[in-house]
């Protein structure tokens, strides 16, 4: 179901005109709202009035996390401080917080836009929704909680952890619905399983998963595992936070982002240089809607390329492929450049292998040296023996050579041996970054 049919189906001719008159306004905004903006307009030489259709949008400057740093807390707002009415933060594990505010206004587009992506994923207003996004500086569960209920759907706020009584309720409310990331999904299903409850059997039959890079292969194995439909769902706290692009159901096939709120394009992140729809390189956003925050031309880090050919559903606004990685995320060994989604994509496709992995990345001697560990599955686990174990290892070693020409050592150890996460999934140590 269409959630906003007006909006979502709006010609593109029609788009580009919306999306002009917003991005003038949004320059004109910054420009006289945000010191950060007007110097960087004035650094370049440049007025908002420049924009005039656009393709002037390269002529803008670009907006970089460190921005947003620097500006710590408030500096970014375009808006009188007593007009904002609520906060939230990342988590600052790449550095120090960034913090984010919304007007009324703000808050009002982004449940709308949640409840946009709700809808998309198949939900409506008679599904229960299980919404085991973290509540609280975080974005993903007051996000998805204010788009359920504008959607009118039944939303449980459960929040992250407490794993046991998740399973629990999942059986007890009928939770037709589910929004959490994906490795959190899979985890849940282990503990679910080991209580006894087989999540297949339950009335759930849609996962709303996002919040960190995950594979078709992945896809494919939640699917299975849970007996539902998984889609994907994309955003981030400097923009919005979740519901800036979501997957439809009918197509499963790329994020629609939503348009009219957001000016999406694709570069590359070495260059700068504006990229063609099809190209992989990095999202940059403009916001055209936001009051709080408005930013032009955010360097997203995100890897992924735009789809501008017609989608079955009817929805008019572009779509983005799976996040390929962050360019930040890229592991260099020894020159070559490997993400940690490609090698995950090798080792889930590989029977008898869980998609619970670790990577670690060292130095020895004077050669990176890349070591992958990943669980067994539990029947494969109970049944193989010790030369079949060497001899999986050996062919996965081979696959990520072929696939990805770099030497790895495979170690499949015990199910249920390696970490599990309740928010996003971190899995790769890179040692040598402490050197
Ligand atoms: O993760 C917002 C969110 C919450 C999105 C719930 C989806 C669901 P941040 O904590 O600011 O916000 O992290 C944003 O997470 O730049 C991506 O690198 C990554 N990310 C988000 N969604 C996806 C996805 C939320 N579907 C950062 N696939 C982004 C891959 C994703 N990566």
């Amino acid at each position: 179901m269409i959630f906003n049919v007006d909006k979502e189906t709006l010609p593109r001719d029609e788009l580009a005109a919306l999306q002009l008159t917003r991005l003038k306004n949004q320059c004109e905004r910054v420009y006289a709202n945000v010191p950060f903006y007007r110097k960087a307009f004035d650094d370049m030489g440049i007025k908002p009035g420049i924009v005039n259709s656009l393709e002037d949008l390269p002529r803008l400057p670009f907006t970089e996390k460190q921005d947003l740093r620097n500006g710590y807390p408030y500096k970014m707002f375009a808006v009188p401080i007593d007009t904002i009415v609520r906060l939230h933060a990342s988590s600052g594990t790449t550095g120090k917080s960034t913090v984010v505010g919304y007007t009324k206004r703000d808050l009002d587009n982004w449940a709308e836009l949640m409840a946009r992506s709700l809808s998309a994923a198949g939900l409506s207003s008679s599904d229960f929704i299980h919404n085991a996004y973290g509540y609280g500086l975080f974005t993903g569960g007051l996000g998805v909680h204010y788009g359920a209920e504008r959607l009118g759907a039944t939303v449980i706020p459960i929040s992250g952890g407490g794993s046991k009584r998740q399973a629990e309720l999942l059986r007890d409310f009928g939770a037709t619905g589910m929004t959490c990331t994906p490795s959190y999904a899979l985890y849940l299903y282990e503990v679910a399983y080991d209580m006894g409850i087989d999540i297949r059997e339950l009335p759930l039959r849609v996962g709303v998963f996002g919040a960190e890079p995950w594979t078709e292969e992945m896809r494919a194995e939640i699917e299975r595992k849970l007996g539902i439909t998984a889609l994907n769902i994309y955003g981030l706290s400097e923009i919005m936070g979740p519901g800036v692009a979501q997957e439809c159901a009918e197509s499963k096939c790329g994020m629609h982002i939503f348009e009219d709120h957001f000016l999406p394009e694709i570069i590359d992140p070495v260059t700068g240089a504006s990229l063609p729809p099809g190209a992989v390189g990095e999202l940059v956003i403009t916001t055209l809607t936001k009051e709080a925050i408005p930013l032009i031309r955010y360097r997203t880090r995100d890897l992924c390329s735009l789809d501008l050919t017609p989608c079955v559903c009817g929805r008019t606004h572009a779509r983005i492929t799976r996040i390929l990685g962050r360019s930040d995320d890229m592991l260099i060994i020894r020159g070559v450049n490997v993400f940690p989604q490609q090698i995950e994509a090798i080792l889930v496709e590989m029977e008898g292998i869980s998609p619970h992995y670790e990577i670690e990345v060292k130095r020895e001697g004077t050669l990176d040296a890349l070591e992958i560990m990943v669980e067994f599955s539990e029947a494969m686990f109970q049944s193989d023996e010790i030369r079949h174990i060497q001899k999986r290892e050996k062919s996965l070693q081979k696959s990520i050579k072929d696939y990805l020409g770099v030497t790895a050592k495979v170690r499949l150890v015990e199910p249920q041996s390696l970490k599990r996460f309740e928010g996003k999934a971190s899995r790769v140590r890179d040692l040598r970054k402490k050197e």
